[in-house]
């Protein structure tokens, strides 16, 4: 079949789902997990919409043998969850507790048994309590210190079973959302404001060296997983990379999303993979500039054997400009169509320029697409199927424009659709789905969508359906 064969993808990619532990585990207080941020966050009225929370979330620490049945029956091959630090290390630090252990022990029995590849994510936002308490959280070395020191026992527990680590989950938003809040543009000069745990709001100079914690983090976690995992254990980060999409492909307008898609990482990618601050970045914070030394970045610019990329949207329109930037970032439509959540401003073509621009400014090993997705007015009809065609067109834009990515050369090996099933989606609650999988939050039971059916046919044929 010529028409599937011009649209597959290399022999051996991954398809994947994915998930994290706030977002489905809960069981929140059980076998001696200590509280995170999120708990405290969500206990909170007001911070999430309805009053959800995470408490039982899809109850998945009971149900995991159900999910990882349903991961199959999707035909996924690998599944990126995360680790909840707070189940390891219930106050950060410490001795680490047997049972939150033994939770991963059988997810991992379970998938292992069905064939499906973990991938596992050391932190996707859920920092232990007590650190925030003790420390300020982020804002202090300790953290940064007592992550490395998880990481790399995690690492040592389980990698004779997990051969690939994601350190942090989208250092962007856990810091800035969290930390000062950030406004997101949606067209027309509407911006949204966005806000995630532990909802501080801090000055420009703290928030500046929160961010450097976060990076430096990862690269003395990478350290310290290299140093005692298993020999050929692979690690990298998974950053919601900030995508300028040039709004014609010819080399000027090319090197433009560049220059600016680099502005836009400054704080994170950037620093990560080229070992330096840009100098447009330390100029625009001035006196706010973070402190740091030159041994530091050598530790946050570790080689890495992977970039893992969360693309859900591009973060500017550009084109090029005389200035010394080298862009102008343009303004976006009024009429500019968005998908599920107030945030997600649509453009498939992200998924085609995300893993192209970051093979041409920092030439990574290999690429995961770490997430991709779309929150959807999901609702059973009267049948009790979902018939979420906005998510099948959706995903099919999506993959199409992926496809072309990795046929054009960028060393893409795999795809993880954000969600494996419906979840806390942070502070828009349960309302907001972005599964693949329907959950209905009073029976907790489980409904596969139409997005499930396109989801599995893509996964067995290797390509665009
Ligand atoms: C991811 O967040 C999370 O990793 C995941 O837990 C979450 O459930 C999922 O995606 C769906 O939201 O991009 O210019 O709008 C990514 C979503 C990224 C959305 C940062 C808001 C703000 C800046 N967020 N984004 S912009």
């Amino acid at each position: 079949m010529t028409a599937t064969g011009e649209r597959s993808f290399p022999e051996g990619f991954w398809w994947g789902v994915a998930t994290s532990a706030y977002q489905i585990e809960g069981a929140w207080d059980e076998d001696g997990k200590g509280p995170s941020i999120w708990d405290t966050y969500a206990h909170v009225p007001g911070n999430i919409r309805n009053g959800d929370t995470g408490d039982v979330g899809n109850d998945h620490y009971h149900r995991y043998r159900e999910d990882v049945a349903l991961m199959s029956s999707l035909g996924a091959g690998a599944y990126r969850f995360s680790i909840s630090w707070p189940r390891i290390f219930p106050e950060g630090t410490g001795r680490p507790n047997e049972k939150g252990l033994g939770f991963y022990d059988r997810l991992l029995v379970e998938l292992l048994a069905a064939g499906i590849e973990p991938f596992a994510t050391l932190y996707h936002w859920d920092l232990p309590e007590a650190l925030q308490v003790a420390h300020g959280g982020w804002q202090s070395m300790n953290t940064v210190h007592a992550f490395a020191d998880y990481a790399g026992f995690v690492a040592s527990r389980f990698s004779d079973r997990v051969r690939h680590f994601f350190t942090l989950n989208e250092f962007h938003s856990f810091v800035d959302m969290g930390h000062r809040g950030v406004r997101a543009e949606v067209g027309g000069g509407k911006t949204v404001r966005l806000a995630l745990a532990p909802g501080l709001e801090l000055s420009d100079a703290d928030l500046n060296q929160v961010r450097h914690h976060s990076v430096l983090a990862h690269g003395l976690a990478t350290r310290a997983i290299r140093e005692r995992a298993r020999a050929g254990t692979k690690v990298g980060f998974a950053e919601n990379i900030g995508t300028a999409v040039p709004i014609i492909d010819t080399p000027e307008h090319v090197s433009a999303a560049e220059a600016a898609t680099r502005d836009l990482n400054a704080a994170y990618m950037t620093v990560m993979l080229e070992g330096a601050y840009p100098d447009s970045y330390l100029a625009e914070a001035g006196s706010a500039a973070p402190r740091f030394t030159d041994e530091e970045l050598e530790t946050i610019s570790t080689p890495l054997d992977f970039v893992g990329i969360n693309v859900y949207r591009p973060s500017a329109y550009v084109e090029p400009s005389e200035d010394s930037r080298g862009y102008r970032t343009l303004p976006v439509s009024a009429s500019h169509p968005t998908m599920g959540s107030s945030w997600h401003l649509l453009d498939p073509a992200v998924m085609y320029w995300a893993p192209r621009l970051t093979t041409s400014l920092w030439d990574p090993e290999s690429i995961f697409i770490t997430e991709n997705g779309c929150a959807a007015a999901d609702v059973p009809a009267a049948d009790g199927r979902v018939y979420d065609t906005d998510r099948v067109m959706f995903l099919r834009a999506c993959l199409t424009e992926l496809q072309r990515s990795v046929a054009g050369g960028a060393p893409v090996d795999g795809y993880f659709h954000w969600s494996a099933q419906d979840n806390l989606e942070w502070g828009d609650g349960f309302g907001t789905r972005f599964g693949l999988v329907y959950v209905d939050f009073r029976t907790l039971e489980r409904t596969p969508k139409l997005s499930a059916d396109w989801f599995r046919h893509a996964a067995q044929r290797n390509a665009v359906v």
